[in-house]
């Protein structure tokens, strides 16, 4: 039976505190009360009294010891949901498997060994047993191991999980939230499936149960554990052990905090990583009819504990801890990711000096950091932008110098030529004028030659002559 207390409220009325508690198995009331006095009213021997709660015999039937029938049914009736995420190779057993545990043939496809890439299928189904209703989600590693590069191949798995937990915060964290109604996704337990392949773990499996151990409750299997002798699998399986003490892998450990289920969980937690197989053919074995494989040389039988683990697992994973991994999944796995996430976002419970802050005077901190960081920013670009101008502005006036240069130079080498061709204009005009003279005085000559007779005329013409050529 139940032995855990569950924490029902508080009640605080004219100074009075009323502890409520009500155990599940067996059944105990008490009223405690709890006098308010200020500090320096009350000595020591009055304070410890007020400490402590006082211990009250009812005088009657209340009716509060009906709580935790009221909690059952109000679950039976909200129903319950468990995700289970499968991990291995294609072709290790997983959907067989999972078939086997529920007793159902979830008509998952054959996957193909030719994807690119790891990706999560998840499948949702509605179960029913007796007057209890499940909600199962199976999510599926559909092409895990299949590539050549396996380096980045868990890490499709961890975001999958990571959105999880992410829908779920958003949904707490909304002013409206119904969580009430809320489809919880987020992965239950991992069942990590490890060929039998009697050696020891592959890099790839190690590598992923590494970086999924803080983000899920991870129970290793070996698969096809029909494939592996009994001597070498209990060899086997403590090498499985030693490697993932070695390199610090934190699987799930079933709980031994609950009496009533402590002694079979510790029993079982030696049993770990449990060898299974899963077959859905029916096999008559004597008188009955039972899940087995079949071969030449013999069956082996899915529920027999002396050929497998099978049983060990389902009466682990459903029958006694389903709750405590949801549990865990919820208290240890999503507060972890719910913690990291509201620091990231810059959420603390206390400030600097250790005092405790609330949501608002973080809010109004981060507000007041970011308004300080966006006039840095401002000033900063303020600043570039200045210093930007100032260099554009020096680099026109240096390009403006140097093209009042040009144009000083040009200028100069304008002038200079100006003053040669005045310079030759000048001589030329000095010529023409020469010239002019020389002209006008042989004119002068030629008409008085003309004047006298004979020969001398001839001479002197062919003589000036001479002189123009
Ligand atoms: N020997 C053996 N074969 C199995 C076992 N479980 C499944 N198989 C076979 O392995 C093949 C692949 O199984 P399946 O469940 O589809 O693998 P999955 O790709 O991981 O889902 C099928 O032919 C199954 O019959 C097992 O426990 N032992
Ligand atoms: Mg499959």
């Amino acid at each position: 039976m139940y032995q855990r207390y569950i924490f029902l409220g508080h009640h605080w009325d004219n100074g009075s505190l009323l502890v409520l508690t009500a155990s599940t198995g067996l059944f105990q009331s008490h009223i405690t009360t709890k006098t308010a006095h200020t500090s320096s009213q009350v000595s020591d021997h009055e304070q410890k009294q007020k400490d402590s709660p006082r211990s009250l015999t009812m005088s009657g039937h209340v009716g509060f010891e009906s709580l935790p029938d009221q909690l059952v049914n109000r679950s039976i009736q909200q129903g319950f949901c468990f995700n289970i995420l499968c991990v291995g190779e294609t072709g290790i057993g997983k959907s067989t498997l999972i078939d086997t545990l529920f007793n159902t043939n979830f008509e998952d496809h054959e996957s193909s060994h030719f994807y690119p890439h790891v990706r999560l299928k998840a499948q949702t189904y509605e179960l029913q047993e007796s007057n209890v209703r499940l909600k199962l989600t199976i999510v599926n590693t559909v092409g895990f191991g299949d590539q050549i590069n396996k380096e980045e191949s868990y890490q499709p798995i961890v975001d999958y999980i990571d959105a999880q937990f992410e829908a779920y915060l958003q949904e707490e964290l909304k002013i409206k939230r119904s969580l009430f109604n809320y489809h919880d996704s987020r992965v239950h337990v991992c069942l990590y499936f490890i060929s039998p392949t009697g050696h020891s773990l592959k890099t790839l499996d190690l590598l992923t149960m590494k970086s999924l151990d803080s983000k899920v409750n991870i129970i290793p299997v070996i698969a096809k554990a029909d494939a592996i002798s009994k001597t070498e699998l209990q060899k086997f399986k403590i090498k499985l052990m030693s490697e993932l003490v070695s390199n610090g892998v934190q699987i799930y450990q079933f709980p031994t905090d609950d009496e009533t289920i402590a002694k079979i969980n510790a029993s079982m937690n030696g049993h770990l990583p449990f060898a299974v197989v899963g077959s859905m053919d029916e096999v008559k074995v004597g008188n009955k009819m039972v899940k087995a494989r079949q071969y030449p040389w013999g069956v082996v039988q899915v529920e027999n504990e002396n050929h497998c683990d099978f049983v060990k697992l389902r009466e682990m994973l459903i029958c006694t801890n389903m709750e405590d991994l949801r549990d865990q999944t919820h208290t240890r796995h999503y507060e972890l990711y719910r913690r990291r996430k509201l620091e990231e976002m810059g959420f603390m419970d206390v400030g600097p000096e250790n005092q405790p802050l609330s949501l608002q005077e973080t809010y109004e901190a981060k507000r007041h950091e970011f308004y300080g960081e966006r006039q840095r920013k401002e000033e900063e670009m303020k600043q570039l932008f200045v210093q930007r101008v100032k260099e554009k502005e020096a680099i026109l006036k240096e390009a403006e110098r140097e093209l009042q240069a040009k144009f000083e130079h040009l200028k100069r080498v304008h002038q200079e030529e100006k003053l040669r061709l005045e310079e030759k204009r000048r001589l030329l005009e000095e010529e023409i004028m020469a010239f002019s003279k020389k002209k006008a005085t042989s004119e002068i000559y030629q008409n008085q030659t003309f004047m006298t007779p004979g020969s001398n005329l001839r001479k002197d013409k062919d003589r000036k002559n001479s002189n123009f050529m």
